[in-house]
């Protein structure tokens, strides 16, 4: 087996009709875990089980030698260490963060990339100081457009080399909730959840949120850099530009009932009553519905809905399965007020924002 190189300015591959998965994605694979499946059963994900997704590496940064600048069209540049961003209005927020591509390895055909199955996924509180007022401090400049975040990892993407960063427009990133988070579930952030300090986008797909936040840069015109302009896009066809991936669309999950066996996790359980219980959760507003199916998607119905823990985070469900003898397909799947999640795939070449819904394979006996 070969490891592929990349030339510049390389478009993003998608997998043969027979392509397995390469070592360059089990390499990714291997770094970037996912969420396992029966820790939705936790209203915050503990630490360890959130999934990871890190671009490059994971930068190792002193806390005490940190700083965080703010410059670009403002009126005066500022510069912050972690005592003085901690020292300030402090905001908590459970906020569901999911990857973009998350599910890509169920696309036919695969884009090549992080292959993501359904556990991109996780909640967490973040405690932090609202942006809004940072920039308000530093006096964003009449001719503003965008602001643009830059992390202190760097790498090279399809032939480009950058440091990651991501650009937001000043009207989202003015938005109250738009935290500079310092702490995850009450402890400073692990090294590879953006320690010690990190932009957390609510209601956005994952990408938003710069990890290991360095720089935030206030422009007079639209940030196209790397993540902006060409790998987090909708697209269609290779020539496409594609539309911007931005919110979370809905999704809900299962726990996979009964017991796994080992190499194919196919599950198995008893016949008589399950109790399924899932997540659910949209960053387009409230999950107004989450529907099951026991029989491979030809009947839904609706399953109940629990107490969502904040405006941002997943919505506990539970659905009474009376299960009999035989082989059964378990999909379960989301609305908001803009729609249902599709059964078939939602198709584009680098397989980002498909929210298919989730099929469980069981076994009753
Ligand atoms: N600096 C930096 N920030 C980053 C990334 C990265 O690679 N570098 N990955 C982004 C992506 S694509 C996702 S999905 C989230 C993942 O956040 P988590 O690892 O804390 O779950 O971080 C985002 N922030
Ligand atoms: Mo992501």
């Amino acid at each position: 087996m070969t490891f592929s190189s990349v030339r510049e300015g390389e478009a993003s591959r998608v997998a043969g009709p027979d392509e397995g998965i390469s070592l360059d994605e089990l390499r990714l694979a291997a770094r970037n875990h996912g969420m396992p499946l029966e820790a939705l059963r936790y209203d915050l994900t503990p630490p360890g089980l959130h999934y990871v997704l890190v671009h490059y590496d994971i930068p190792f940064v002193d806390p005490d030698t940190y700083r965080l600048t703010v410059d670009g069209r403002v009126g005066t540049a500022l510069e912050f260490d972690l005592a003085s961003l901690r020292a300030r209005p402090k905001v908590n927020l459970t906020v569901t963060l999911e990857c973009a591509g998350n599910g890509r390895a169920r696309l036919h055909p695969r884009p090549v990339s992080q292959p993501w199955l359904d556990e991109a996924v996780g909640t967490a509180r973040w405690t932090g100081t609202p942006l809004v007022d940072l920039l308000a401090e530093a006096g964003v400049l009449e001719d503003a457009v965008d602001v643009a975040f830059t992390g202190l990892d760097h790498g090279t993407d399809r032939g480009v080399e950058q440091d990651y960063q991501r650009g937001l427009s000043l009207a989202a990133a003015v938005g109250r909730d738009v935290l500079v988070a310092y702490e995850m579930n009450g402890q400073p952030l692990p090294p590879q959840h953006g320690a010690p300090v990190r932009l957390i986008v609510p209601g956005w797909y994952g990408m938003a949120s710069v990890k290991w936040l360095r720089r935030i840069t206030v422009l007079d015109h639209e940030f196209t850099g790397f993540q902006n302009a060409t790998a987090y896009r909708i697209k269609h066809d290779t020539g496409d530009d594609g539309e911007p991936v931005t919110r979370i669309r809905p999704r809900a999950l299962v726990v996979p009932p009964g017991f796994p066996d080992f190499m194919t996790r196919r599950r198995i359980v008893d016949a008589g009553p399950v109790e399924l219980f899932g997540r659910a959760w949209s960053g387009q507003g409230p999950v107004t519905r989450v529907e099951v199916s026991v029989d491979g998607g030809q009947t839904w119905a609706n399953a109940a809905l629990g107490k969502q823990a904040g405006k941002y985070a997943w919505r506990p469900w539970t659905f009474r399965w009376s299960a009999v003898p035989g082989e059964v397909e378990v999909l379960v799947r989301a609305a908001d007020r803009h729609g249902v999640q599709p059964v078939e795939q939602p198709w584009n070449t680098q397989g980002m924002a498909n929210n298919m819904a989730q099929r469980v394979s069981v076994t009753v006996r």
